[in-house]
């Protein structure tokens, strides 16, 4: 992506996310926004995204952050709000093992307490340990947590599926957590 298509996924994950309203926008099931009235949104403010802008944003996103429906009318992020929404995903069986990067100096909340959402609708766990670094070195020196998700699923805690391949969760008590050594 390059730096304005980088600007321009800021700018739409911020409002399909968390503050539709300042675009004039109500998200509706799903997540979905009509691109027409996202378009004019953002003109309205000042952030003006042509069609064209929009469609290379969606389809350079390095983490698939945005999808179109299939009339492609509508336009929604796959995940990551903090705005009430139903995302319609389906709860299903997780992989043996998932992953979470973190930095240190959350560590011993997180061993103490487990994953916790925070102001997000759930904890976003990785399916490969290079994702969750990444995911970690957001905030610094990357530490990783493999979480046995076969056991919580074992369990009944329920999982889910963003359409962009993150994984789901309410919380991750701690004794499902393990640190990596790498
Ligand atoms: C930490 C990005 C203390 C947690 C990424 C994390 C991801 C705790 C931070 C997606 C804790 C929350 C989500 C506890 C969790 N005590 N700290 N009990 N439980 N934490 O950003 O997972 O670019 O809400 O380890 O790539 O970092 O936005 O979650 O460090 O996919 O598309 O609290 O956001 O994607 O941070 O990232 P976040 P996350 P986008």
């Amino acid at each position: 992506m390059d730096q304005n298509m980088i600007t321009v996924s800021k700018f739409l994950s911020k409002h399909l996310r968390h503050t539709p309203e300042i675009l004039g926008l109500t998200l509706q099931s799903g997540g979905w926004v009509p691109v027409d009235e996202l378009l004019a949104g953002c003109q309205r403010i000042g952030f003006a995204i042509t069609y064209d802008e929009l469609i290379e944003c969606v389809e350079s996103s390095d983490k698939q952050r945005f999808s179109f429906d299939d009339t492609g009318d509508l336009i929604r992020a796959n995940q990551g709000h903090s705005v009430e929404v139903d995302l319609q995903l389906e709860s299903k069986p997780p992989p043996e093992v998932l992953f979470h990067g973190t930095v240190e100096r959350f560590l011993s909340s997180i061993l103490v307490e487990g994953l916790k959402k925070g102001k997000r609708h759930h904890v976003h766990l990785s399916k490969d340990i290079e994702t969750a670094r990444k995911v970690g070195a957001r905030r610094g020196q990357p530490v990783i947590l493999i979480v046995d998700a076969a056991k919580m699923h074992a369990e009944g805690f329920e999982f889910l599926e963003s359409t962009n391949g993150v994984w789901l969760t309410d919380t991750v008590p701690p004794l499902f957590l393990t640190l990596s050594e790498s």
